[in-house]
């Protein structure tokens, strides 16, 4: 068993010790300014700043509708001769997971993720790469049907691109899918960092079954000790942020649409691990990948669909019930913070002689965990402090309580009143009071339903076993040795 990362210890000692860091910087600047070329008036695409994605999405005048990239955006391009003109920098940024825990991360122009590139099949792209990293960088362009030299494999398909120099690549659209761009140069440092972004390929011909909303999103995972704001590329498994497109619940956008629309949700994964995503009560269609939309007889009818490291997948739905569905990956500790590894289980153990002692140590200590660990979120409503720049294992409160989720959750929220391309965020869902779960009983013995005791013999002792007399045998096992037959 390999050494926790973090524990709940950890953390607590971390929270001993106050003022770990001074303040870190207020809020990002967007570095867009004098890197991205100004949006030509054909391109109907808005660049809208980074954290606040546009309200309303329109057509682009080539037939297709913008991908809504949760939280991000869609980089502008200029047309020079035919050729739709792209620029990329890399470069260190400020980035916020969520409030209350922001790091230095590597992105592309401002952004982790980078802004999404969008584009049609059949159109050609030349992509300028500006390197204002302090190391050399490449950009490998993930899935996509190029040629050789410019896959962007440092020192195999191209000479790396060093700080300050820009490289450009040009290709032809060949195909159209859902994409990823990520260095493939030091890449496990820049891609622990957040350099990644998705490159989004519309169809020549539109879609055979028109999409009403098509959302886009990359998975990561990070590793942010806690009381610190650099992430630490050397580790391999044990993770503490889990990030829809590098934000974690309940910074997450909503995504939002209308009974009756058709929605796409693109998600792309460069985490380390695979990731098992649930959408509540709208089963949906597995419908496509890096390799394009699947004929319909390809699709398939899911719940839950895994989306593995290096992976693309497109799921498609038409919502029938209106309310705030939750979407999340289904790994439960990818929809928490910072967590314990190799702290003795607290569940069903009285804390109460050890709180004090430990409070003489810690002051503001709280013993947490006797009966589960949703209490933990309510001593985080409490005001109980961790560590600086770190954010709780659980967080997010709804119109009913603490919903004690963080990392990789969001909602779906459905509603019979939006408008077409109105992506505003309608708020919480008004439940009709005939269709909402509630209270009818405080009696722990209400209505005595069947329940069974399989070990009655047992008794309070959880470890006690019944003995079995060893002459005897233990039934449905054959005692015949190999070779008796
Ligand atoms: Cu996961």
């Amino acid at each position: 068993m390999e050494s926790p990362r973090y524990s709940r210890r950890h953390l607590l000692q971390l929270a001993g010790s106050a003022g770990l860091l001074a303040g870190l910087p207020r809020a990002a600047q967007a570095q867009h300014e004098g890197h991205v070329m100004p949006v030509p008036a054909s391109a109907a695409t808005p660049a809208p700043a980074a954290e606040s994605p546009a309200a309303t999405l329109t057509r682009h005048p080539q037939g297709y509708l913008p991908v809504r990239t949760l939280n991000g955006w869609t980089l502008p391009y200029t047309l020079s001769g035919g050729v739709k003109e792209f620029h990329l920098v890399a470069e260190e940024i400020e980035h916020e997971f969520a409030p209350g825990s922001r790091a230095k991360c590597w992105g592309y122009n401002g952004t982790t993720p980078g802004p999404t590139i969008e584009a049609v099949e059949g159109d050609r792209v030349r992509i300028f790469v500006t390197n204002r990293l302090g190391e050399w960088t490449s950009v490998h362009w993930h899935g996509i049907d190029l040629p050789n030299g410019y896959d962007g494999v440092a020192g195999l398909n191209q000479p790396h691109i060093k700080p300050g120099e820009t490289f450009v690549y040009e290709f032809t659209l060949k195909q159209h899918g859902s994409h990823m761009y990520h260095p493939h140069a030091d890449e496990m440092t820049q891609l622990a960092f957040g350099m990644m972004g998705l490159f989004i390929i519309h169809p020549k011909a539109g879609e055979s079954l028109a999409i009403d909303r098509d959302y886009a999103f990359l998975l990561h995972n990070w590793a942010l000790h806690p009381g610190t704001y650099r992430p630490d590329p050397t580790v391999m498994l044990e993770f503490g942020l889990w990030t829809f497109n590098s934000k974690v619940f309940p910074a997450i956008e909503h995504l939002v649409m209308r009974t009756g629309e058709r929605a796409r949700i693109r998600i792309g994964n460069l985490s380390m691990w695979n990731h098992p995503i649930h959408l509540h009560s709208n089963p949906f269609w597995v419908t496509g990948s890096d390799g394009g939309r699947w004929p319909q007889s390809q699709w398939r009818r899911e719940v839950t669909e895994i989306v593995g490291v290096g992976q693309m997948r497109d799921l498609e739905f038409v919502a029938t019930e209106p309310g705030d569905w939750a979407l999340h990956c289904h790994m439960s500790h990818h929809t928490m913070g910072l967590m314990g590894h190799s702290i003795p289980n607290p569940i069903g153990v009285d804390q109460n002689g050890v709180e004090a002692e430990i409070r003489k140590l810690l002051p503001g200590y709280a013993a947490m965990g006797k009966s589960g660990m949703a209490e933990h979120s309510e001593h985080i409503a409490m005001g109980l402090q961790g560590p600086a720049n770190t954010l709780p294992m659980m967080t997010g409160v709804g119109p009913f309580g603490s919903i004690e989720m963080g990392g990789m959750f969001t909602l779906m929220k459905v509603r019979d009143d939006l408008k077409a391309g109105d992506y505003t965020d309608p708020g919480w869902y008004r439940y009709p009071k005939s269709q909402l779960a509630r209270k009818v009983s405080d009696d722990p013995n209400f209505r005595d339903p069947p329940r069974r005791n399989p070990y009655p013999t047992v008794g309070t002792n959880p470890l006690a076993q019944p003995t079995v007399p060893k002459t005897e045998s233990m039934p449905g096992v054959d005692h015949a040795q190999p070779g008796e037959h």
